[in-house]
């Protein structure tokens, strides 16, 4: 088997870089068939990010909160899924939720998401991650900004840009409890980052990532290309969806109000994983699935 080529290293250099990407954002040969509408296409492929107001209704919502809560209860300290904060033991996140219950098994393969993500990545899909960031009052931590894929090239062996995440908020995502922020226009762009990952780099960089973040010059940059930056308003039950590659993060939660999401990101199944690009072993399982088969909705 021959090695497949680096279309996008990281972590190499001595200097930080940024150049095009080199793979389209919309990947289907036909962009008009699916569910979204041709405006809401363009505005995915421009801005790198989608905002789904109350996709769920309240019904829908209670349920994957009361699951959110069992998972919470649940949690076994043992468990390397599950991730606690940088400077706590409280539980900041908890991995590969679909595979651990059945309610978010199905919420992931919820035909309507599947549908639009199938559109935009240009066919069938399979779940890469999926994890609860339950970014609690007062002790939610934050997440500097990052590309995933920049991690899941180098530490998963994504091949290309052809991936998506969808963020489902299970409690309001309001300006004051430390909400996704996304750069507008960012993803069109790759942020080679400086430093080694070092071994197990996971049991650091999924409490507090500090390699594979962009430098902050650069940041200044896309800010400014962009445009700003989006903290979309985002009220329990709402889907935002991005793109692989857009620059994202948070701050902590010093509120009374907890900013709980429910994360799954989809990859193409022309996409599936290689050998991590950075040369480290690949990642457990919990952070970067290796069953390929397509997601089958429900
Ligand atoms: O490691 C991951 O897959 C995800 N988590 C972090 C902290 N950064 C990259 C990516 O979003
Ligand atoms: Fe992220």
């Amino acid at each position: 088997m021959t090695a497949l080529i680096d279309a996008y290293p990281s972590r190499q250099g001595s200097r930080p870089s940024i150049t095009p990407r080199k793979d389209p954002v919309v990947h289907a040969t036909d962009p008009g068939r699916g569910p979204l509408s041709a405006d809401k296409v363009e505005r995915y492929a421009r801005e790198g990010f989608l905002i789904f107001e109350r996709f769920l209704d309240a019904s829908a919502l209670a349920v994957l909160r009361g699951e959110m809560d069992r998972l919470w209860d649940n949690a076994d300290r043992a468990d390397p899924a599950v991730i606690r904060e940088p400077e706590s033991d409280v539980i900041r996140s908890v991995f590969d939720v679909h595979r651990r219950s059945r309610i978010y098994d199905r919420m992931v393969r919820d035909p309507r998401i599947v549908a639009i993500i199938e559109q935009l990545l240009g066919g069938p899909v399979y779940a890469h991650q999926s994890r609860i960031n339950y970014k609690r009052g007062f002790d939610g931590k934050e997440f500097f900004w990052h590309s995933d894929f920049e991690t899941w090239h180098v530490e998963d062996g994504m091949p290309r840009m052809r991936a998506a995440s969808v963020s489902i908020a299970l409690f309001d995502n309001l300006p004051i409890n430390g909400p996704l922020m996304l750069i507008p226009g960012s993803h069109l762009h790759y942020v080679a980052c400086i430093g080694e990952t070092p071994e197990d780099h996971f049991k650091y960089s999924l409490r507090r990532q500090e390699v594979g973040v962009p430098d902050i010059e650069t940041l200044c940059h896309l800010v400014k290309e962009g445009d700003g930056i989006a903290a979309p308003a985002a009220p329990a039950g709402s889907l935002i969806l991005f793109d692989c590659n857009t620059m994202h993060g948070s701050s902590g939660n010093m509120t009374p109000y907890p900013r709980s999401n429910l994360f799954v990101v989809y990859n193409s199944v022309k996409n599936t994983l290689d050998a991590p690009f950075g040369g480290t072993k690949p990642r457990p399982e919990f952070v970067a699935g290796r069953d390929f088969n397509p997601l089958v909705p429900a």
